[in-house]
């Protein structure tokens, strides 16, 4: 029989096995406890009956279209004002970003592109026939592309509502929408840290129509900043309610906070315990979500590869460039920009687990996977 240091886990055990939701207080509890073996034990055995002892990578390609933004979040390093930051501004043409996604090759299984609040990019003129044409192009790739803040944007920005804009969306080819915009969903904190950009509930209104619309998702939960424990808890609990509302979140990743060159600088790194205590709480509070990504851009490789045996079940992707990803390096990350798929293979058995290339929606590949041919010769 395992050992329980801390007897107030036990109930939680119970209610874990139950397949009973843990609430705000278990949460705390869990957070607070020093027998950080259970917290792991518990987790890694949630993990287990979510996904056996898989662990998911993709092949992919992953670009910043633009940092051009003017939402003025307080811990954003990557946004840019065009007029007065001109030398840090990028904005790339529809063809600059066809011509970074067929530079890639064929062999990958997803495009995975975030931007900012650009007033001239973010429009479905310059959207809808990119993703036409990405599909024409590279048909087995999956397109996981937006937030939920840049979809409210949009709406706004060509005066519609979120039904109709998200299924033009969909018939353009959209098969994911990221997690970024959901920052922590309360009030107290997005007034101090992202006032000006999409609210809690208009977050969860895009997400859970895009589920309707068979548009998947995946969730973020920034943490780190001025936020306690009880309001990472209270975010975990809107995302588990919205799941039971209208299910179609895939994965849900823990963004750690970056702090430089950014207004919360003050608020500084978070430590390796804190990253894998907010694994492990993850997993166990959402216990309707299949996957937790551990995405090793956001808290290393090392910490990721660590978190496998805390609840996270997925690693996230290879990026297959040598400088597209801007938010977390212009915020500090020590990470790189690219990650050999032997490299996640080797990192997952080595944690005792089985490596599984995927797709956005969690679609499996053999590790040799291949395109057919016609698709290279397009
Ligand atoms: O919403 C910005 C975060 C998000 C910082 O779906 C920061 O698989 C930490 O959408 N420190 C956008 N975080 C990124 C995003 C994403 C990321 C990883 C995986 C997925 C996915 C989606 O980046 C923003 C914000 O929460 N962010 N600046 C910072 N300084």
């Amino acid at each position: 029989m395992a050992v329980v240091a801390d007897p107030a886990l036990l109930p939680i055990e119970h209610k874990v096995e139950e397949g009973i939701p843990l609430s705000i207080e278990d949460g705390l509890t869990l957070f607070r406890t020093g027998d950080l073996h259970t917290l792991g034990r518990l987790a890694r055995e949630a993990k287990l009956r979510k996904s056996g002892r898989k662990v998911f990578y993709v092949l992919n390609r992953y670009i910043n279209s633009t940092n051009v933004c003017y939402a003025g979040c307080r811990f954003c390093s990557f946004a840019a004002d065009e007029f007065k930051e001109r030398d840090r501004a990028i904005r790339m043409s529809a063809d600059e970003v066809m011509a970074k996604a067929l530079e890639t090759g064929t062999n990958f299984n997803q495009i995975h592109i975030v931007g900012g609040h650009d007033p001239r990019q973010l429009s479905l003129d310059y959207w809808l026939p990119l993703m036409r044409r990405f599909k024409e192009r590279l048909p087995h790739v999956q397109l996981s592309l937006f937030t939920a803040a840049e979809i409210d944007y949009m709406a706004r920005r060509h005066r519609t509502t979120y039904p109709p804009l998200l299924g033009q969306l969909r018939e353009a080819g959209l098969d994911n929408i990221n997690g970024g915009g959901a920052e922590v969903f309360a009030e107290r904190v997005r007034k101090q840290i992202c006032p000006n950009k999409v609210t809690a509930e208009q977050w969860l209104e895009i997400h859970e129509e895009a589920h309707r619309q068979g548009i998947a998702s995946n969730a973020t939960l920034l943490y780190g900043t001025i936020e306690t424990l009880e309001e990472r808890l209270d975010h975990l609990v809107r995302l588990r309610e919205s799941q039971d509302r209208s299910p179609g979140y895939n994965a849900f990743i823990p963004l750690a906070f970056h702090p430089d060159g950014n207004e919360l600088s003050y608020c500084g790194w978070t430590t390796g315990l804190d990253d894998i205590r907010m694994f492990a709480v993850a997993r166990l509070m959402l216990y309707n979500f299949d996957h937790i990504k551990a995405y090793w851009m956001i808290q290393g490789l090392k910490v990721c590869q660590v978190a496998l045996d805390f609840g996270a079940d997925d690693m996230d992707g290879t990026h297959g460039s040598t400088d597209e990803e801007r938010i977390y390096h212009s915020a500090g990350t020590h990470s790189g920009q690219y990650v050999d798929d032997r490299e996640f293979r080797r990192l997952i058995e080595e944690a005792g687990y089985e490596p599984v290339r995927r797709n956005s929606t969690y679609d499996e590949f053999a590790f040799d996977w291949k395109p057919d041919a016609e698709v290279v010769l397009a």
